[in-house]
C-alpha cells in the first residue's frame, strides 16, 4: 500500500509555488489525468470490451486508424472540452482544430495531443501510450484558428505522456524538472513514484528502425554503422539496439536508463515530401519537452527541435532525442 503524493497533491502544490496562479491550469491538468485513467482502463480491457483491430477508417494522414484511435480521441475530447480551461484542441487523429463547442466557456489555453501513439501495438499487446502538450492561446481567446496552434516547441507551457505498459504511468513536465506518477488501480490515483526523472548523460544503447536502414542519410548512417562495429570500431565499444515502435515506450526507458532514440529523414520520406516520420505538434515537441527538462537534447539533426517554427498543424520532423552525449555526437555528424 503505497502512502505517497498523488498526482493531484503534486500538481495544486505546484500551483502554489507560482504567484497569482488561478488554478485554471492545475483543473486542466487534472482533466488529463481522468481522461488517461478512462484510456488506461480500455486499453488494459482489450478484447473483452472489443476495442481491439481497425475502425476501417483513415486520418487526415491516410494511416489506417484502430478502433482504439478513435474511441480514446473521443474519450480526450470530452474529458477536456467541458470545465471551461481551453480555447481548442488539436489531435494527430482529426483534420481540423477541434473549438470547444459553444455550451461550454472558453479559457486560455490550447492543448494538442495524440491519443494513443503507437496504436499498431494495441492487437500484439505491447505498450502504447498518450502524448499531450498545453499551450497559451494567443491573443483573443473567443474563436481561436488553427494558426493559434502554430507556435515553436519553447513556448509549451506543460507537456507529458501515460503509458500503457506493466503499469500504467504518468510523466509530466512544466517546465520544472520532470516527475513520474503511477497509477495505483486500487485507489484510482496516480502515486508520484519516481521524482526529478534524469536522463545519463552517456549510454551505449540505440533505437532506430533499421529496415529503413538502406534510405538514411549519411550521418546517421555513419553513427548506426560505428555503433554496430561495437569493441572492434571505432567507439571502441558494444552497444545494444532496441525498437519497440512505440515512442512513449522508448522514451520511457531513455527517461529510465539513458538512451537514444531516432526517427530520422530518410530519402524515402523525401521523395513523398514528407519532412520525418513523427508529427512535430503531437509526439516530436511534447517529448522534447520533457527530454530536455530531464537533462537530455532533443534535435532534427540540424536543428533544436522545440525552436522548429511550424507551419502547418499536422507538419512531420526527423527525430532524434535522448542522452546528451549521443544526441550530440548525431548533431556533429550532421554538420561534418
Ligand atoms: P502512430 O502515431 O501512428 O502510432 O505512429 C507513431 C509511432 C511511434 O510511436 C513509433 O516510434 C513509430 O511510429 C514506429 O514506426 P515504425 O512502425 O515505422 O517502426
Ligand atoms: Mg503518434
Amino acid at each position: 500500500m503505497h502512502n505517497g503524493t498523488t498526482i493531484t497533491q503534486f500538481i495544486i502544490e505546484e500551483q502554489r509555488k507560482i504567484e497569482g496562479a488561478t488554478g485554471d491550469f492545475t483543473s486542466l491538468l487534472n482533466d488529463i489525468v481522468t481522461a488517461c485513467k478512462v484510456i488506461s482502463n480500455m486499453v488494459n480491457k482489450g478484447e473483452l470490451i472489443g476495442v481491439l483491430g481497425s475502425a476501417g477508417s483513415e486520418n487526415v494522414q491516410g494511416e489506417t486508424q484502430k478502433k482504439l484511435d478513435i474511441i480514446t480521441n473521443e474519450v480526450f475530447l470530452k474529458s477536456n472540452e467541458w470545465a471551461g480551461h481551453l480555447s481548442a484542441m488539436a489531435s494527430e487523429e482529426m483534420d481540423d482544430i477541434y473549438e470547444i463547442p459553444n455550451q461550454y466557456p472558453r479559457g486560455k489555453y490550447l492543448l494538442t495531443f495524440d491519443p494513443l501513439d503507437g496504436s499498431s501495438n494495441t492487437d500484439v499487446n505491447v505498450s502504447v501510450g498518450t502524448i499531450f502538450s498545453i499551450l497559451r492561446c494567443p491573443g483573443e481567446r473567443v474563436c481561436p484558428n488553427k494558426d493559434a496552434f502554430l507556435q515553436p516547441g519553447t513556448q509549451q507551457v506543460a507537456a507529458g505522456y501515460a503509458l500503457y505498459g506493466p503499469s500504467t504511468m504518468m510523466v509530466l513536465t512544466t517546465g520544472n524538472g520532470v516527475n513520474g506518477f503511477t497509477l495505483d488501480q486500487d485507489i484510482g490515483e496516480f502515486i508520484l513514484t519516481h521524482p526529478n526523472m534524469t536522463i545519463p548523460q552517456s549510454t551505449r544503447e540505440f533505437a532506430i528502425n533499421a529496415s529503413n536502414m538502406r534510405f538514411w542519410e549519411q550521418p546517421v548512417k555513419r553513427y548506426v554503422d560505428e555503433c554496430l562495429a561495437g569493441a572492434e570500431g571505432p567507439r571502441g565499444e558494444d552497444f545494444n539496439m532496441r525498437w519497440i515502435a512505440s515512442m512513449v515506450a522508448e522514451v520511457h526507458r531513455i527517461l529510465t536508463r539513458g538512451g537514444i532514440f531516432m526517427y530520422p529523414i530518410d530519402e524515402k520520406m523525401k521523395a513523398k515530401g514528407t519532412g520525418g516520420k513523427l508529427r512535430l505538434m503531437y509526439e516530436a515537441n511534447p517529448m522534447s519537452f520533457v527530454v530536455e527538462q530531464a537533462g537530455g537534447m532533443s534535435s532534427t539533426g540540424r536543428q533544436r527541435i522545440m525552436e522548429v517554427q511550424p507551419d502547418d498543424l499536422h507538419q512531420r520532423v526527423p527525430v532524434i532525442l535522448g542522452s546528451s552525449e549521443e544526441v550530440e555526437r548525431v548533431v556533429g555528424y550532421h554538420c561534418d
